[in-house]
């Protein structure tokens, strides 16, 4: 507690954001906020950008921390063992975040599906469910799904809209135990964006049919809106009168969600900003250089 105020003193004030050009190393300006949802982070897996995602959670906290699946990539550790101290820090970061204090909430999703064996357990203060309602701050009712669990649906949107009701929910339970029974085979997961990358036709349509069975999810729930990941494709946007949230990834995009204190959602793309605060602090070393001495001449 005594360490977040103090960092919110510090995000408060311009002199801050002058003193961490000036000196990007040790002063550390952090952003606070009501809550921060990440998806896709793909611990475990080469591609998994764990340095940037460390600097993302060193300058991002939130009093709740959602972790929309895809966290640990348990299909690439199984063909072989990779995990360096980065990607251990960024879990020592996510406990220490629940440790003080914040309210860590574990989504799984495909890749990380064996923690869906976990629901309902605490772990170092994280709280593993299969899916969560998140209330905003401005009342809305948020459904918080990884979003793997529709890939059956998004594939096959048209005959299933055609069948109705009973074909969805048939549909949705053929996945799980689809993907249950690969698990348990040691069969790879079936991956729908790599099966959409192949049907190229079919690819554009993808992102949008995605969103589409998110979307119409939330209308079944009667929920006012959908916060998933799994597709790596960061939005905020509104589909059949549902507010569509997704947090993207941490492979390709950096992105992640953050809720302002009145309820509004932002898209935080951290390579972007990590960036422009790596040329502005070269520009300030580029200042703070002497001047050459003309006088000398
Ligand atoms: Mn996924």
């Amino acid at each position: 507690m005594l360490d977040s105020n103090a960092m919110g003193k510090v995000t408060r004030t311009a002199q801050a954001k002058a003193a961490q050009l000036l000196d990007p190393v040790n002063e550390i300006a952090v952003k606070r906020y009501r809550t921060l949802f990440l998806s896709d982070l793909h611990l475990g897996a080469r591609g998994a950008q764990a340095e940037l995602l460390l600097d993302f959670l060193k300058h991002n906290d939130a009093d709740k921390v959602y972790l929309v699946g895809d966290i640990v990539d348990g299909w690439r550790l199984r063909n072989g063992w990779y995990w360096p101290q980065a990607h251990n820090d960024v879990v020592q970061k996510l406990l220490r975040k629940a440790r003080k204090g914040a309210h860590v909430i574990y989504v799984p999703g495909n890749h990380d599906e064996f923690a869906r064996d976990y629901t309902g357990l605490n772990f170092g203060g994280v709280e593993v469910v299969d899916h969560a309602l998140h209330e905003t701050a401005d009342g809305k009712t948020m459904l918080v799904i990884h979003g793997d669990q529709f890939d059956i649906v998004v594939r096959n949107a048209r005959w299933l809209a055609f069948f109705g009701d009973w074909a969805y929910d048939f549909a949705i339970v053929v996945n799980t135990w689809f993907n249950r029974a690969r698990r348990m085979f040691g069969v790879g997961y079936w991956s729908l964006s790599a099966w959409a990358k192949l049907k190229v036709k079919n690819a554009v349509n993808f992102i949008g049919d995605f969103e589409n069975a998110l979307a119409s999810e939330a209308v079944r729930r009667d929920v006012d809106g959908v916060i998933c990941g799994h597709i790596h494709h960061a939005t905020i946007k509104t589909i059949q009168g549902k507010l569509y949230v997704n947090t993207g990834d941490f492979v390709e995009s950096c992105t992640a969600i953050a809720e302002h204190d009145d309820g509004h959602f932002e898209i935080l793309r951290w390579q972007t900003t990590a960036a422009e605060r790596e040329a502005a602090a070269a520009a300030q070393r580029v200042k703070a250089l002497p001047a050459p001495r003309a006088a000398a001449a």
